[in-house]
């Protein structure tokens, strides 16, 4: 088939995930045949620096061969047993070794799914079971953040706080959310500082409340990804560490973007200095070249699991699939072996750092923020007062149609321009990515002016 053909075999029987199939119908699909290293290329023969790692997976890029090899040589030795019924296979039991080591300490048990809107609601499963093993039965509800992103299922949708999507179906009714702590957008007067303390309280507000004999857990990624890279001001985590210490209350860290190095650290939870009782995982664990999430259990919370007894009643067909978890433990290799993570700390994330502010400057931006390989822009019409263009996020789209154009992909959230790039990224592919998303910035305001 050629690309119209494709294009139109496309429309007529792909429905694509958080897609306006009427507007998509018009513009038709961007094919994507090949990748190599950080790039992708389409069908078109247009070579794109991936600035999104795929969807905040390819952490390594696309060119490892070691990880195609493990899961080739699994799928031709036993391409599929079950983790049920007593059984197991040996490269679930090598993941699980490996994620206890790689994990804070105290995180030494792993339930595998198939992604990480399976891992959150295996997370509600397990806090259910955790409190009601404890005698607790009362302690149900879950307090989760507007804007945060937990997956698609209903438990993770319910969990997440994004208001579009609560519009479209029936939330779980024992998820409440509370104040995000994004500074840029929601700070108001306040310094970063104080609005940081700010939205930690609301934690503190919430509970007490509810009643703390009624809060289960808090639930939380580390920085918000697909909300927008909502990096909260240095004095949220402290302050909320300080709230949990008070109660009795799970802490869940959601690290399905922020897992697996792109802080700079192997996981959100070690860079800011927290201890979760859970932690959701999935998309980097396998470089995204094989489907796997899961959720690791802290001795907290394993220890009542295991020790109480009966039966956990929760379980995917492909919890710890074997070519799955030979994916991870290659891309878990490789991240050890070639001391990726200490190069995004020391070398290409301070880096970036320094390039990435430089881009504040540009007339219609104000604020570009960045930690490790993470980085966010909001584009605004006025500086001084934040003011956006519109109320319909045209700015956003139109820099995300100039970027792909210029060779870059870049997302958009709303007005906020957002890059995620590989981890494997050079200094020198950081200056390209610089430089064609300031080439990006430049055409937006050109078409708004
Ligand atoms: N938690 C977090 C923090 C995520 O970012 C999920 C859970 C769900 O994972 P699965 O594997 O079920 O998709 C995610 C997924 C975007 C975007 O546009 C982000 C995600 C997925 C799709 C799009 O930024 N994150």
């Amino acid at each position: 088939m050629n690309k119209s053909q494709l294009q139109q075999h496309d429309r007529e029987h792909l429905l694509h995930p958080f897609t306006d199939f009427h507007d998509l119908g018009k513009q038709g699909t961007r094919v994507i045949t090949s990748a190599e290293g950080a790039y992708i290329t389409d069908i078109d023969g247009h070579k794109m620096l991936d600035g999104m790692s795929g969807l905040w997976c390819c952490n390594l890029g696309y060119s490892r061969k070691e990880i195609s090899d493990a899961i080739y040589e699994q799928l031709n030795t036993l391409p599929f047993y079950n983790s049920f019924f007593q059984c197991t296979t040996i490269p679930s039991i090598e993941l699980a070794d490996a994620l206890a080591e790689v994990t804070p300490d105290g995180m030494n048990n792993v339930f595998f799914t198939g992604s990480g809107s399976e891992a959150n609601d295996t997370n509600l499963r397990i806090i259910r079971r955790y409190w009601d093993l404890k005698e607790q039965p009362e302690k149900r509800i879950v307090i989760s953040r507007k804007n945060a992103y937990h997956g698609s299922t209903i438990g993770g949708a319910s969990l997440g706080g994004m208001s579009g999507m609560h519009k479209q179906f029936q939330s779980l009714d024992y998820i409440e959310h509370i104040q995000q702590p994004y500074w840029f957008g929601e700070g108001a007067d306040m310094s970063p500082e104080e609005f940081g303390v700010y939205a930690a309280r609301s934690l503190d507000e919430k509970i007490q409340e509810l009643g703390p004999d009624k809060v289960a857990a808090f639930i939380a990624e580390p920085i918000q990804g697909a909300g927008g890279v909502i990096i909260p001001p240095e004095t949220y985590w402290p302050e909320v560490k300080k709230v949990l210490d008070q109660y009795d209350i799970l802490l869940v860290m959601d690290e399905v973007i922020f897992g697996f190095g792109r802080t700079g650290a192997w996981f959100g939870a070690d860079y800011y200095g927290m201890q979760p009782d859970l932690m959701t995982f999935a998309k980097a664990v396998t470089n995204g070249y094989f489907p796997l999430g899961g959720t690791m259990v802290s001795d907290r919370v394993a220890d009542v699991i295991k020790a109480k007894g009966g039966e956990f009643t929760h379980g995917y067909t492909y919890s710890a699939h074997p070519a799955a978890c030979m994916a991870g433990l290659a891309t878990i290799n490789i991240l050890r072996n070639e001391k990726i993570i200490e190069n995004v700390r020391d070398n290409t994330g301070p880096y970036l750092a320094k390039r990435w502010a430089e881009l504040a400057e540009h007339p219609i931006v104000g604020e570009a923020r960045s930690l490790g390989l993470v980085g966010a822009l909001e584009l605004v019409k006025d500086k001084g007062s934040r003011t956006r263009f519109d109320d319909k996020c045209t700015a956003g789209g139109i820099c995300r149609d100039m970027s792909i154009k210029n060779g870059l992909v870049m997302r958009a959230t709303g007005d906020t321009m957002i890059i995620a790039p590989p981890l494997i990224i050079t200094t020198e592919q950081v200056d390209e990515l610089v430089e064609k998303a300031r080439r990006a910035l430049d055409d937006t305001a050109k078409a708004l002016a």
